[in-house]
Order: C-alpha cells, then sequence, then structure tokens
C-alpha cells in the first residue's frame, strides 16, 4: 500500500473514532457510570500500570455484583479486559474483607459497616492497591468509588482512602402510586411496574439499585407517603419481595409507606386508634407477615394527619402514639419507623410555616428508639428557597431526619435546568444555633450535636421511566447530588457538580468549566425569576406549574398564594417577626436577631419574615419594587445566559442530549418570562408603581395570563 494511501486511511479511521465518540446519539440511559473510555494516553497507561490485574478474595451476591461493575468499568475505561489474578505484583488490585490492620488500615469499628479503605501500598516489595471493607457492601461502595477516581480522572498513586457515610439511613422516597402514576414526577410514569411484578424483572430493577449503590443510596421506600393500603396485601407483598430480593446485593432495603387506617381498611377492625389492642395486634401480624417475605424489611414511612391522611389524631392520640405502635412491632425484626412532621392543618388559625413545630416539639422524647421523625428542610414546603425549618436544633431528644425534595415540584418541574446542591447545601449549613455557634443542620441529622442513635435523609424522588430516568438530563445531577451529600454532606456543591460532569459527558476542560458555571448558577436563577427575596408559594394551584400570585380562592386558605404574600398598597411580605405571625420565635436568639430587623434580614429573606413597604430601601440603593424587578429580570438573562453556554458546547457533546437540553432551555427561558411577567404585573397593580423603562415591556396583559389554563399537567394528586 502506498504511503499516502495508508496516511489516508489511518486519518479516515481517525475522523470515524473521534465523530463516533463524540457525536454519536446516547440517551443518558447510563447515567453516571458510563465509564468510556479513557481518551487521555497519558492518564490512561498510568492507570493500565496501576491496575494490571484484580481479585476479589470473598464471594457472595454483593461481591458478583461488585466483581461485573469492577471488571466492566476498567474494561469500558481501558478498552480492554483486565485479568483477575490474585499473585500480588506491581499493579495488582487486590480487593478483600475482614483484613486485620495494616491491611485494612482502619478500625472498622469505629467507622460502621459500610465504610472501606483504599490504600497503595506494598506488599512484598511490590506496588498494589487494595480495596477492603469489613462487609460485603463496604466492598462494593469501595469499587464504586475507585472507579470514580478514575472517571474523574483522579490519581490512583499514593491512595489513602478511609469513607464511612455520615448519615446511617440514605433513602429515596418514591411517591410511586399503585397504578404508576407519580405525584409530582416528571419522568414518565413509575419504573415500577406493579402489573408485572413479581414474575417480570425488568432490567431497570437492577441498573435502578445499582445506580443508587454507586452514590450510596442504603434505602428506598418505592410507595408513595399518601399511601394505599392495598400496599399491605399479600399480592403486594409478593411484587416488593421480588424487588427487594433484587435490592438486596447492592444494599438497598426496602420500605413501604404504611395508611394509618390499613386495620379498618383491610382488617376490617372498627377502628385503627393506635393505643387499642385489637389494632396494635393487627400490625404485629401483618408486619410478622411482611418480614416473611422480607426477611430485611427497612421499615415504614408515615404521613398522617395530613392533607387528608388518617392518623392517630382521628382517635385524639397523638402522632407519638401512632408512630410507637408500629416501632414496637417492626423493633423486634430491627426496622425503623419514618414519622413525617409535614403537617398543617386549614382549622388552625396559626402561621402555617408554624404548625409543625408546635405539633412535635413538645412531643419530644415521646418516640421509641426506632423512630425517626422527618422534617422537611424547610418550615413550608420545598420552596426554591426556605429557610431551614425550626424543627432542626428544637428536638435534641428524638432523631430527626431530612426530607430534600429531589423531583422538582415547585423548581421548574421537569423542563427547568437547576442544580439542586447548592439548596440542599444552604440548609444542612446553616446554623441553629441550638448549643451555641456551629450546631449546623448537618450535625443535627448526622447526630453529632445531640448524640442520636439512628440517623437518615431522604430525597423525593426524580425518577420515572423516561429514557434518561430523571426527564431533564440535569436531574440526574439531582439525584447524583442527594446521594452524595447523604454519604458526605460535607462534600461541596462544587466538587459533586465536577464529578458529575467529569462522569457524565466527554472529558474536556472547557466543557466542564461551562456546565459546572451552568449547573452553579441555576439555582439562585430559578429563585429569581420564581420568587426573589423571600417569596413563597405563589405558583398554580393544584399542579404547581407556573404562576398564580393572584389565586385567592383555594380550597382552604393556606393553599392561597395570596396567603404568603399579602401585597397590599403599601407592600409585601408576610410578617413573621414578633410583629406578626412570631414564626421567629421558634429559632434560637441568635438566629431570630438574624432575621427580626427588616433592615438588616438578610434580602434573599426579607419578605419570607416581613412585610415591607414598596419603597424599602434595599442594599442596592433601589427600592423594594425596584430590586423585585431587577431581580425578576436578572432571573431571565440568566437563562439566556445559560443558553449561550450550552449552545457553546455543541462540538463537544453527542447530538442527542446537547438537543434535549437545548430545546429544554428554550422552553424554561419562555417559562422564565411567563413567570416575570405574571408575577410583576400582578404586582404592580398594589404598588402602582411602574416597571423600569430600561426593561423589555411584557408582552401580554395580566388578564392574558390570569386566563392560562392546565389541566393535564403533570404530577398532580392521584
Ligand atoms: O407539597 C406537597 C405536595 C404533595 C405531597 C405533600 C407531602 C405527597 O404538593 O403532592 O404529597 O407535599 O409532602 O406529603
Amino acid at each position: 500500500m502506498k504511503l499516502s494511501r495508508y496516511i489516508y486511511i489511518v486519518i479516515l479511521n481517525l475522523c470515524i473514532n473521534l465523530l463516533s465518540s463524540v457525536c454519536h446519539a446516547d440517551d443518558g440511559y447510563r447515567l453516571w457510570l458510563r465509564y468510556d473510555k479513557i481518551d487521555d494516553p497519558a492518564i490512561l497507561s498510568q492507570y493500565k500500570n496501576q491496575v494490571r490485574s484484580f481479585f476479589f478474595y470473598d464471594a457472595s451476591p454483593t461481591i458478583t455484583v461488585a466483581k461485573k461493575e469492577l471488571s466492566d468499568g476498567l474494561k469500558g475505561l481501558f478498552g480492554q479486559v483486565v485479568p483477575e489474578s490474585n499473585a500480588a505484583n506491581n499493579g495488582s488490585l487486590l480487593i478483600r474483607k475482614n483484613q486485620p490492620i495494616p491491611f485494612s488500615h482502619i478500625d472498622f469499628q469505629t467507622y460502621g459497616k459500610e465504610a472501606f479503605t483504599i490504600y497503595t501500598m506494598k506488599v512484598d516489595g511490590k506496588n498494589v492497591t487494595t480495596i477492603s471493607a469489613n462487609t460485603d457492601i463496604g466492598i462494593l461502595y469501595g469499587v464504586f468509588h475507585f472507579l470514580r477516581l478514575m472517571q474523574t480522572r483522579q490519581s490512583i498513586q499514593n491512595l489513602a482512602i478511609i469513607s464511612a457515610p455520615k448519615i446511617q439511613n440514605r433513602l429515596l422516597n418514591h411517591w410511586d402510586n399503585l397504578t404508576r402514576h407519580v405525584e409530582r414526577g416528571y419522568a414518565g410514569i413509575s419504573i415500577f411496574n406493579w402489573h408485572t411484578l413479581p414474575g417480570y424483572i425488568d432490567q431497570r430493577y437492577i441498573d435502578y439499585a445499582r445506580a443508587n449503590a454507586s452514590i450510596g443510596i442504603n434505602g428506598t421506600v418505592v410507595t408513595n407517603v399518601n399511601a394505599n393500603a392495598l400496599i399491605l396485601t399479600k399480592e403486594y407483598l409478593e411484587k416488593f419481595k421480588a424487588l427487594a430480593d433484587v435490592f438486596r446485593p447492592y444494599g438497598i432495603k426496602l420500605y413501604l409507606t404504611a395508611r394509618f387506617s390499613a386495620p379498618i381498611e383491610l382488617g376490617k377492625l372498627k377502628t385503627a386508634d393506635p393505643l387499642d389492642t385489637t389494632v396494635r395486634n393487627w400490625w404485629k401480624e401483618k408486619i410478622n407477615e411482611i418480614y416473611q417475605y422480607i426477611p430485611d424489611f427497612g421499615g415504614f414511612l408515615v404521613k398522617a394527619n395530613s392533607e387528608g391522611q388518617p392518623g392517630p389524631q382521628n382517635y385524639g392520640r397523638t402522632h407519638a402514639d401512632g408512630a410507637n405502635m408500629l416501632a414496637e412491632a417492626v423493633a423486634p425484626h430491627g426496622g425503623i419507623v419514618m414519622w413525617r412532621a409535614f403537617v398543617y392543618s386549614n382549622e388552625t388559625p396559626e402561621d402555617r410555616v408554624k404548625q409543625a413545630y408546635s405539633e412535635f416539639k413538645p412531643l419530644d422524647g415521646k418516640f421509641e428508639k426506632n423512630v425517626l421523625v422527618q422534617v422537611k428542610n424547610g418550615p413550608l414546603d420545598f420552596q426554591p428557597r426556605e429557610p431551614f425549618s425550626p424543627l432542626f436544633g428544637a428536638m435534641p431528644q428524638t432523631p430527626l431526619m431530612m426530607e430534600f425534595q429531589i423531583t422538582q415540584e415547585y423548581l421548574g418541574q421537569g423542563t427547568n435546568l437547576v442544580y439542586e446542591a447548592p439548596l440542599f447545601k444552604e440548609v444542612l449549613d446553616a446554623d441553629t444555633y441550638q448549643h451555641g455557634p456551629g450546631s449546623t443542620v448537618k450535625k443535627v441529622i448526622d447526630g453529632t450535636l445531640d448524640n442520636y442513635s439512628i440517623t437518615g435523609m431522604a430525597g423525593v424522588s426524580n425518577i420515572g421511566n423516561d429514557r434518561n430516568w430523571t426527564g431533564h438530563l440535569f436531574g440526574q445531577s439531582n439525584w447524583y447530588a442527594f446521594g452524595r451529600l447523604a454519604w458526605d454532606h460535607d462534600l461541596s456543591a462544587s466538587a459533586i457538580a465536577d464529578e458529575w460532569i467529569k462522569e457524565s459527558f466527554p472529558n474536556n476542560p472547557k466543557l466542564i468549566a461551562t456546565i459546572k458555571q451552568i449547573m452553579l448558577s441555576s439555582r439562585e436563577t430559578v429563585v429569581n425569576y420564581m420568587t426573589p427575596l423571600g417569596l413563597h408559594h405563589i405558583m398554580g394551584t393544584g399542579h404547581h406549574y407556573g404562576p398564580a400570585p393572584w389565586v385567592n380562592n383555594a380550597g382552604r386558605a393556606d393553599w392561597n398564594p395570596v396567603y404568603y404574600h399579602k401585597a397590599d398598597s403599601f407592600g409585601i411580605g408576610f410578617e413573621r417577626s414578633s410583629r406578626g405571625s412570631n414564626a421567629l420565635e421558634q429559632y434560637a436568639p441568635e438566629v431570630q436577631k438574624q432575621y427580626e430587623d427588616s433592615n438588616t434580614c438578610p434580602e434573599k429573606y426579607l419578605l419570607w419574615f416581613h412585610h415591607v413597604s414598596w419603597n424599602h430601601k434595599m442594599k442596592s440603593g433601589r427600592t423594594l419594587w425596584d430590586e423585585l424587578c431587577h431581580s425578576y429580570y436578572a432571573g431571565v438573562d440568566s437563562v439566556r445566559a445559560m443558553q449561550q453556554q450550552w449552545n457553546s458546547l455543541k462540538p463537544f457533546i453527542d447530538e442527542e442530549r446537547f438537543r434535549h437540553v437545548q430545546m429544554l432551555l428554550n422552553v424554561q427561558l419562555s417559562e422564565a418570562i411567563w413567570w416575570r411577567n405574571a408575577c410583576l404585573l400582578y404586582f404592580q397593580t398594589f404598588s402602582g408603581k411602574p416597571i423600569p423603562a430600561q426593561y423589555e415591556k411584557p408582552d401580554h396583559t395580566l388578564a392574558y395570563y390570569q386566563a392560562l389554563r392546565f389541566p393535564y399537567a403533570p404530577g398532580t394528586g392521584n
């Protein structure tokens, strides 16, 4: 073959390879576990030298899974199979359990049963890497971590890693109904096909478990908190057993939601009173039955006396009475009860954001040892921004667990790119001052502040049967960030974004920097165009899609946006200082001090805590009205900036994912403009002030926005 022809063929091949690696269609199914071949030859050869063979000394279903993950991962990243060998040579990766120090290098007693170590060390003068743990699941976590190091192009030389989760129970909460409709789900229907279970095991269940294990999630509540008693029937228990069997090797426990009235609905009892002996026996028997199907059943998540769900208060009993009844029945099996604190009542004339505290604070210390009270991050309901819930720091004798919402009910649902780690971190890092400065929310929930014996963090899932799992590709980053923070709440939002981007996209510095910028600014952007300066709960009624600050006729007062913004001719905002509802009194004095004066209150919470005049002077020198306009317009401008940033990445991203995000950003822009125009036009009817001349004029009238209807918006009710 002539040299020129040879060179031509080589170049052609190179081009084809390049094109197919950069531009092939990609539907996002593989999440962050892509293991594409490392394209940097220097890094690749370094990694290959470090991992020439691997060997697992132990065997079990979990080890089988770990072995497959490692060998698939290495094959993908290296572009070739790495052999198994138990010889300790240079480049051996040795993986084993229950090894004496120094092999394991840590006292696993101290670090718990899920900890692992990864060490570079000399064995017989040879340079080997070890992954060790005390349990099979620790090994699996170590393997995922090791693969992550390579996926994110970190050095795997001189490793000395000890990793243990800071929170014990790291759970997804699915609001999935038995109909497969997902409440507040925007990624299709439930991945759990109850109809074909238990006979048919969808590959999705396995991939779901794998993805969760890769980020340390160790439990899943597969049914909606708005619970259906049928969940507890034999027919369904068989289905849950099949799922639990799939999840077990991945270290994931299955949990269910318990409908409090199940003894009446299923057991035909006259009451569900938690102090009634027949009721208590009914639950005991039911729970014994569940454990026959699922010996490692995790326990229950319960929503009671909240938004129409039955509960102990129907019988004049307390939340503690209800929780303790279930707790006693699961205790002999090692189960737990997660009892939600999301309660508020229309009949109670108290500011809604105060009610969970009023209800639960007096119950501190009254719960059984295996009960966790599950508290939403803020006192209201997963708004784009809320201060932390005052329950954190107020119940030293009751393990409190965090409930975040991963699904974007109030954050643009399925169409908006919003990276939630900054929101999660803002809450975790907030200082409750419970025992003086440094009493952060994360120290409350990891148990270090009050010596909780049991700890947990839950995230309301954003997963559905869309091919890419989360509807919006960037929803994957929120699932990822939740898991990583539940494992280690000290990780920064930026570090987690960095990992996720490197694992999810080709490893290009411009791409990484640009996507990171997009992600890290995205939460503030959505706050600006939806609910700036502490506004909250002004979205459409029922479906919560889009703005509707004018609504004042919802079924109950505290579902109305006007209840929350209180706009009038004087100003806007909810007065929660001692001059108003005094919700502030539920916080420690140091926190109260930060927020009590409208002139010094951080502006991001201004309208949460204060009703202030339209002419109120803001730090920028603008009036409140002008600042509101500024924030809404800045929010929209930021979406435009995101679009430009994303468009600049076209050469680096496969067409399918590029177009997917590009189209959704177009939708996001139109929704941001909608939010801005609708809110400003409406609030203007109170302020009587003009939208400053430098801004583009709203292109529709207020009446136009008020007339919009969305009868089939996704994710609503049942
Ligand atoms: O915010 C509300 C949601 C409901 C949800 C409820 C809850 C599951 O709009 O859909 O119900 O919170 O957390 O219980």
